[in-house]
């Protein structure tokens, strides 16, 4: 459900920053010999090679997109290089993308407040960075402009035909005329340029970036020129870009408010909903929704960055899509088993480098039966405290299991332990930690807080003999009791803290973000700790069994800093064969590719070429005007099919033809990666599950998104 926020202040700088092809340039920046071709990231399974997740900007010339396997593409584009996706115990491996994207947003944060809103997406609030900016070293005195920053895409600045482009960029960012808010901006292009070169210089990265007064102005803005490129909207260009932007591609109306709006509103486009009063739509759809509608019509959007860098919830998920579901119990706690061990690390790590516990363990299932009249039926998600420690992960995350498929089955529903296939079959199995919060300030050590935890709280669980006992055996349904006996709630309060045992929706219910910061942390911290706080098997089975096993993982980890040591000094050499990008004195993007990188020659003489071509700019019906794309994205045919586009239908077409791209196989997305996925198309998928979840009042029968958006039904 939208909620409306009221605008605090209109001269707020927010940018959206968002990596280009982020999978591949990680993998890209592994290998550099394959920086500049065309490139895709594959999924792990390997069927007909595998289904590309990311695609490079030079393989996208030759046709490669997302929804294709890796044959399709070797077909359209035989020297594609297909890269597969890192493997860990059977599963893709993101740890290298989402630390790749922690470098990212360690750089952003430097300049303002920083939301990560996804593994590759980050919030800015540049406005005190601007302000400073502003007073300090006003950018209508500056003499010199940044390249990068000249190169900015200004929706609505007026290009005439052959008029200097980055001459007009420079007088806009001049004038001594503009209102604050412009003024405001003006420093925004210059900031974001400087932090976009800051990220390419440190991390190998490119990224585009939208600017704009609010999160949602400049989240549409940074799609419309990539890659690496910024674009910027200014006050009196919002309504234009708007005007001719389809509902469906605001931020949650890809759902079913948006259907409702097109299909009893007759609203098509985002400016269609300036014909309503506030009072009718909130008529139609709730005072809060009504006024959410009305504000987005005018660009209004209250929406703070909120100040997050790390994830709020961790989480591992693995589909078995088809043949491969699994058919019995033990296959079942086989792949738990990997799932939880995954987990487990990547708490410890957040235990050992932010001092932050997890408290609650939810497992989500999908699942289905395969003679059944109630196949609408789901399996119910699950959710209990969270103990530290592999071993009491992985056995409480079978427990949860356990209750949900006495759930499922119901009580004759089928024979379902051992080996024994049983009728039903698990397509999607995921754990994930939430309410992760910071061990309380004041606690004088890890060790302690535990110490104080079990003692107070943990001293009722049983043994793990009754564990088992108790959850092997299938009871009757309705019987919820063992988590609560075993499994005692942590007394730090939640609010609005559901009972133990929830049913949640699998997977999306948590918009969260799963980032790992990584800080150099006194690995030996735990063992002296203990000493110090002078605990003992007895008094502390949550420590020893738990963070015990963040022990173990430490001492991997020092081995792993060795390596890392190592890696490092391997760049530190190759940065002195001068094979390491060195950007100094590199004025802009382009340059810097122009410069270090052997392969980007060709690819920035392609980018000269088409930007002259499409240099003569292009001018909409809107009144916007938008130069082609640049670097890598530079297919000739695209581009003089561009010369027709506005720059709204420019993100339209851009959003269908991701959308062509993107599947909507729901058994086929790892449930672990969609809190991780671009916001857009979590919201599509939250949006096309949620119909499925409860009967929709409002969408006519039979009208899915998935239906809506197939290629025959496009608007
Ligand atoms: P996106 O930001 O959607 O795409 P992208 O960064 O690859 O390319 P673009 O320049 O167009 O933004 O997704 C970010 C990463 O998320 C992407 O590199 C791989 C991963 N991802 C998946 O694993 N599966 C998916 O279906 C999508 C959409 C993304």
């Amino acid at each position: 459900m939208p909620v409306a926020k009221p605008e605090s202040c209109d001269s707020r700088v927010i940018a959206h920053i968002d990596m280009d092809c982020f999978y591949v340039q990680v993998e890209q920046r592994k290998q550099p010999q394959l920086r500049g071709l065309p490139t895709a990231v594959v999924q792990y399974n390997e069927w007909k090679g595998g289904a590309l997740i990311a695609v490079s900007y030079e393989a996208r010339k030759f046709g490669v997109k997302r929804s294709m396997r890796g044959e399709e593409a070797k077909e359209v584009c035989p020297q594609i290089h297909l890269v597969q996706v890192p493997v860990a115990r059977g599963k893709a491996d993101l740890n290298g993308y989402r630390n790749a994207g922690s470098e990212v947003v360690s750089i952003l944060a430097r300049r303002g407040r920083c939301e990560r809103a996804s593994i590759d997406e980050v919030y800015l609030d540049l406005t005190d960075a601007a302000e400073t900016m502003l007073a300090e070293a006003p950018p209508q005195h500056l003499e010199a402009i940044d390249e990068e920053a000249l190169k900015s895409h200004i929706l609505g600045l007026n290009n005439e035909d052959g008029s200097d482009v980055k001459e007009n960029v420079r007088n806009w960012i001049h004038r001594c005329n503009a209102d604050h808010r412009d003024k405001l901006l003006a420093c925004g292009i210059l900031i974001v340029a400087e932090l976009r070169m800051q990220v390419l210089k440190e991390t190998e990265f490119t990224c585009s970036a939208g600017i704009a007064h609010n999160k949602m102005l400049a989240k549409l803005a940074s799609g419309m020129n990539k890659p690496a490129q910024q674009t910027v909207v200014p006050f009196s260009s919002v309504q234009g870009l708007l005007n001719s932007l389809p509902i469906r591609k605001m931020k949650q109306l890809g759902g079913k408010l948006g259907m409702s709006l097109q299909i009893d509103m007759g609203v098509n486009t985002v400016g269609d909903l300036l014909q309503f009063s506030e009072e009718k739509l909130q008529e139609r759809y709730g005072l809060n929704t009504g006024t959410w509608l009305w504000n987005i019509a005018r660009g209004i959007n209250g929406e703070a960055v909120e100040g997050r860098l790390l994830p709020k919830s961790h989480g591992s998920g693995k589909t078995f899509p088809g043949p491969r579901a699994l058919k019995t119990v033990s296959a079942v706690q086989h792949w738990l088993n990997q799932l939880c061990e995954e987990l487990s690390e990547r708490l410890c790590s957040d235990l050992d480098q932010n001092k932050r516990i997890a408290h609650t363990l939810t497992l989500h299932v999908r699942a289905y039966k395969s003679s059944d009249s109630d196949s609408q039926k789901k399996f119910p998600s699950k959710s209990c405290p969270l103990r530290y420690g592999t071993a009491k992960i992985q056995e409480d995350a079978f427990n949860l299991f356990q209750a949900g498929l006495r759930e499922y089955i119901g009580l004759y529903g089928g024979k379902s332990e051992g080996s024994h296939y049983s009728g039903w079959g698990i397509t999607s199995l995921s754990v994930s930690a939430s309410k992760i919060v910071p061990i309380p300030s004041g606690t004088c050590s890890i060790a302690k807080y535990f110490h104080w935890q079990t003692s107070s709280h943990f001293s009722s669980i049983q043994s793990p003999e009754n564990l088992r006992m108790d959850a092997t055996h299938l009871s009757p349904p309705g019987n919820e009791s063992y988590s609560e006996v075993n499994l005692p709630e942590p007394k730090i309060d939640f609010p609005g803290e559901e009972s133990w045992i929830e049913d949640t929706i699998p997977g999306l219910g948590l918009q969260e973000q799963k980032i790992n910061v990584w800080k150099d942390e006194d690995l030996a911290c735990f063992p002296s700790k203990k000493k110090e706080d002078g605990l003992t098997e007895d008094t502390s089975p949550l420590l020893l069994s738990g963070t015990q096993g963040c022990l173990e993982q430490n001492q991997n980890k020092q081995q792993r800093e060795f390596s890392k040591d190592e890696s490092r000094f391997k760049s530190e050499y190759r940065e002195q064969k001068g094979t390491r990008l060195n950007n100094k004195g590199t004025s802009s993007i382009l340059k810097f590719f122009k410069s270090c990188n052997p392969s980007g020659a060709s690819l920035s003489q392609e980018h000269d070429k088409t930007v002259q071509g499409t240099d003569a700019q292009l001018t909409n019906g809107a009144g916007f005007q938008s130069r082609g794309h640049s670097l890598a994205e530079l297919n000739e045919v695209e581009v003089a099919e561009e010369n027709e586009r506005s720059s709204c239908s420019y993100i339209r077409d851009q959003d269908e033809r991701r959308r062509e791209a993107w599947s909507y196989n729901i058994d086929e997305i790892d449930p672990s990666v969609i809190d991780e996925l671009p916001t857009e198309i979590q919201d599509e998928i939250q949006a096309w599950l949620q119909p499925r979840k409860r009967p929709n009042n409002i969408v006519k029968r039979g009208s899915t998104i998935s239906h809506y958006f197939s290629p025959t039904k496009k608007s």
